[in-house]
């Protein structure tokens, strides 16, 4: 007999480790783990989902038929890591090897095929682009840009295809979408679950051991299981999708989760598949319920976006969390672990990664991003952090759009230039300057907004590498057609509003 291994996002019924063995001989090996748990201080929120879905997979494969050595993370006899439970599991069952479905980390990769037992890793075809399939579009291009890719999986796909050419004739309808924040939203946000049995024990476990870390456990409103997450995704597709694209890039105050699909947690552990969710979403505009820029567009970031920093994290290699090709070496300041901070933006963008564990795209890069990488911190400091505090973090997902395309730490394999801002933006597209004690129109001066003053001191500080840049060329020119007093008194200024930072002044 094998062990058949399930990660804790692997939760999917049709896993190819799953599809290989025998129910009736194999035994499937799940443990919730002190190391898993423990590599980066994950939020709560995540842990508890995580070993509410992994338990309630595990009774759901016990009623299909399978053998299951589940280890709790109480119990006494565990080793505290997944290898360990592996090799103790097949000294127990006496098992001839070990079936595994990659995982979505170098380190766990790397730690199974070291394990002094026969292994079997078989490819995670949980996902529409195959490594080769990647590796062969990837081969031979002098730049890697997702558009392109995310055309090949169109193709592939079928999805919002008419024959050979794009449903309405174009492949992106960006250019319909991104408006900025809208006075009202009529969509009332992610379906919440009230916690089940399985659930509500898991909330106390994680109550008991992990209360330290950052992030608030409750209220605990995740889907734990597929039946959940379809139940949320039906009930998103209804009020979310159609006006998804339009404020895809907004950001109120007063609303978390907006038109956003909240389902990066489910399709990252597996309760969701993404051709699932996109054939769904197809429907939606067959069925004329939803416009064509709302689904292309989300369509393109599970087809193209998910899929694309996927095969760059697999291609890059295991030591692309460690690059830092512009030299940041700051410390993450406090705010990000909850310490105070007077920049609204910042503040609201921190405070709801606290209590959902979820922040949206544009939260993540053009605020908590955009500001780490203006005020030059460590990339693999603002990396940890990244992969601890958002309930869908894995480091495939996670690492290239940090490292890449947030902190353009790996040379811009994923960003053509870097993802930054002045206030400017942030005040275009929310409602959060208006209640912010710094002054978003204020460029210098005891009120100028930070990212005023960051924004310059970046360019300044980074000429070299970025003035020939051809989509840089503009904002070099404003800069320089400014008087030299004027270029003076920015970085002045931004260098002590830096030394402030770094004393742990309120900021
Ligand atoms: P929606 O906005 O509703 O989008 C739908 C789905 O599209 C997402 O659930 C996700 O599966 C996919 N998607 C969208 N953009 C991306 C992208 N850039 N990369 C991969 N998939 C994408 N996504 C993660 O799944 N895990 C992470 O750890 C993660 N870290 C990020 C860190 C930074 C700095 C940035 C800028 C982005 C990160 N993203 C990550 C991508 C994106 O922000 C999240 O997928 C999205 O916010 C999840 O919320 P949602 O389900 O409401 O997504
Ligand atoms: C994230 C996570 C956590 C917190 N705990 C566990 C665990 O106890 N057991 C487990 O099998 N998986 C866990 N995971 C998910 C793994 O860390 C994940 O499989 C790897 O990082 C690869 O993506
Ligand atoms: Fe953020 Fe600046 Fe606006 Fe304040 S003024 S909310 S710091 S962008």
């Amino acid at each position: 007999m094998r062990l058949v291994l399930v990660l804790g996002d692997q939760l999917s019924p049709d896993l190819s480790a799953l599809r290989k063995c025998d129910k009736d001989s194999d035994v499937v090996v799940m443990a919730e783990v002190a190391d898993e748990a423990a590599y980066v201080p994950h939020h709560p929120k995540k842990i508890a989902f995580l070993f509410a879905a992994m338990r309630k997979f595990a009774a759901k494969l016990r009623d299909d038929g399978w053998q299951v050595a589940y280890t709790r993370l109480d119990d006494d006899e565990s080793t505290g890591s997944i290898t360990g439970e592996l090799i103790r599991r097949a000294a127990e069952h006496d098992a001839s090897g070990v079936v595994y479905t990659e995982p979505g980390e170098w380190r766990l990769i790397n730690a199974l095929g070291d394990m002094p037992i026969k292994t079997h890793q078989l490819p995670d075809d949980r996902f529409i682009a195959s490594h080769q399939e990647f590796h062969d579009w990837a081969e031979g291009r002098k730049q890697l840009r997702m558009e392109y890719f995310y055309r090949d999986m169109r193709r592939k796909t079928g999805l919002l295809m008419d024959g050979d050419e794009p449903e309405g004739g174009k492949w992106n309808y960006d250019h319909d979408n991104r408006k900025p924040a809208p006075d009202q939203v009529d969509y009332s946000g992610p379906m919440q679950f009230k916690p089940d049995t399985i659930t509500a024990e898991v909330l106390d476990l994680v109550e008991n051991r992990f209360d330290d870390n950052f992030g608030a456990l409750r209220p605990f409103w995740f889907a734990t299981d597929t039946g959940q997450a379809r139940q949320h995704l039906a009930h998103w597709i209804k009020g979310g999708l159609p006006k998804f694209g339009d404020f895809q890039d907004a950001m109120l105050n007063d609303h978390q989760f907006l038109y956003h699909a909240i389902i990066g947690l489910y399709l990252n552990a597996g309760l969701l598949d993404p051709l699932e969710v996109c054939v769904q979403a197809e429907q939606a505009y067959n069925d004329g319920h939803a416009p064509l820029n709302a689904v292309e567009g989300f369509i393109r970031q599970i087809i193209g976006w998910r899929e694309y920093v996927r095969g760059i994290y697999f291609r890059e290699g295991p030591d692309y969390v460690t690059r830092n090709v512009l030299g940041h070496d700051r410390k993450l300041p406090a705010m990000y672990w909850g310490g105070d901070t007077k920049m609204n933006c910042m503040a609201k963008s921190l405070a709801q990664t606290r209590e959902q564990a979820y922040a949206h795209h544009i939260q993540r890069l053009m605020v908590t991003g955009n500001f780490a990488l203006l005020a030059g911190i460590d990339p693999a400091q603002v990396h940890e952090w990244y992969l601890a505090v958002y309930a869908d973090a894995y480091e495939w997902v996670e690492a290239p759009n940090v490292i890449g395309m947030s902190q353009f730490a790996d040379d811009g394999i994923i960003a053509s230039k870097p993802y930054i801002s002045s206030g400017n933006y942030i005040h275009k597209m929310s409602d959060y300057c208006g209640s912010c004690a710094y002054k978003v129109k204020d460029k210098t001066g005891d009120d100028a907004c930070p990212f005023n003053l960051l924004y310059w001191h970046f360019l300044d500080r980074h000429r070299d590498r970025f003035a020939g840049n051809p989509r840089m060329g503009n904002m070099y020119r404003v800069w320089d057609r400014m008087d030299d007093d004027r270029r003076e008194t920015v970085v002045a200024e931004a260098n002590n509003w830096l030394a402030r930072l770094d004393a742990g002044a309120p900021v």
